[in-house]
Order: structure tokens, then sequence, then C-alpha cells
């Protein structure tokens, strides 16, 4: 079994800070679990755009409040503590933080931990 704390993390190179968002890695591909877990903090007042055409996301809001945009209806998903949103149709999005965001997210397939977005906002296959 393997056991992970965030203190490990912090400051080690599965931490990830993009600038509008800080992401903890806790689980990667290479933990051969089949999903990838990280604790990403989505900072107050940004704005994302997010197309993640290559995986799967699930995002627990555990704790702040924003919004996602869905880009092919434009409609809008209010965001706050207690709230999931699963990304199953690969949707295009924008994600807007009024308050610091705290999010769980799991990705299918796994990241393997140093993946920043493109300028689409899209994550590279790892095929290796
Ligand atoms: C909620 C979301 O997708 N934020 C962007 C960062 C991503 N969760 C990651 O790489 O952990």
């Amino acid at each position: 079994m393997k056991v992970v704390k965030l203190e490990d993390i912090i400051g080690t190179d599965q931490e990830v800070d993009d600038g509008n968002w800080v992401s903890r890695r806790l689980i990667l591909k290479q933990d051969n679990m089949g999903y990838s877990v990280h604790d990403t903090i989505i900072r107050a007042g940004t704005e994302t755009h997010i197309w993640y055409k290559n995986h799967l996301e699930t995002v627990y809001c555990i704790e702040g409040e924003g919004e996602v945009e869905t880009l092919s209806d434009n409609k809008i998903h209010p965001i706050s503590a207690d709230t999931v949103y699963a990304l199953d149709k690969h949707d295009d999005h924008m994600l807007r933080a009024t308050k610091d965001m705290r999010m769980i997210c799991v990705f299918n397939p796994p990241l393997s931990g140093r993946e920043v977005h493109d300028e689409n906002g899209v994550y590279p296959v790892d095929d290796e």
C-alpha cells in the first residue's frame, strides 16, 4: 500500500504552479492505478481556458467559490464547496474563481506529473 501526505508533495516536482492554479499531484501514472489524483488550488480572480481533449477529469470542489462555463452552450455552472463536476464530454470550458477554490481532481488516463496546459488548454497524451 502507498500512503501520500500533501506536506511531502509541496515543494517537490510533483507540485506544479501554472500561475492561475497550483496542482499538488498526489497519485500519478507511475503509481499504476489507472488514474491520477491531484489537490489543486485555483486562485481567486483567475479565468482559465481548459479543454482536456485527451483526458476525462472529475473535479470535487471542497473549498471556495467560482464557476465553470461550458463553451459549447455558454452555460454557467456555479461551483462551491461540496460540488462535483465531471467533464464527461471532454468539455471545452472556462474555469473562473471568485474565491480560492480547492479542488480534488481525478484524471483518466493518469497524468505523469509535469503537465501544464498548452495554448489551447490541453494536456498532451502521454503515450510512453
Ligand atoms: C480544475 C482543473 O482542471 N484545474 C487545472 C489544473 C488541473 N486540475 C491539474 O493539473 O491538476
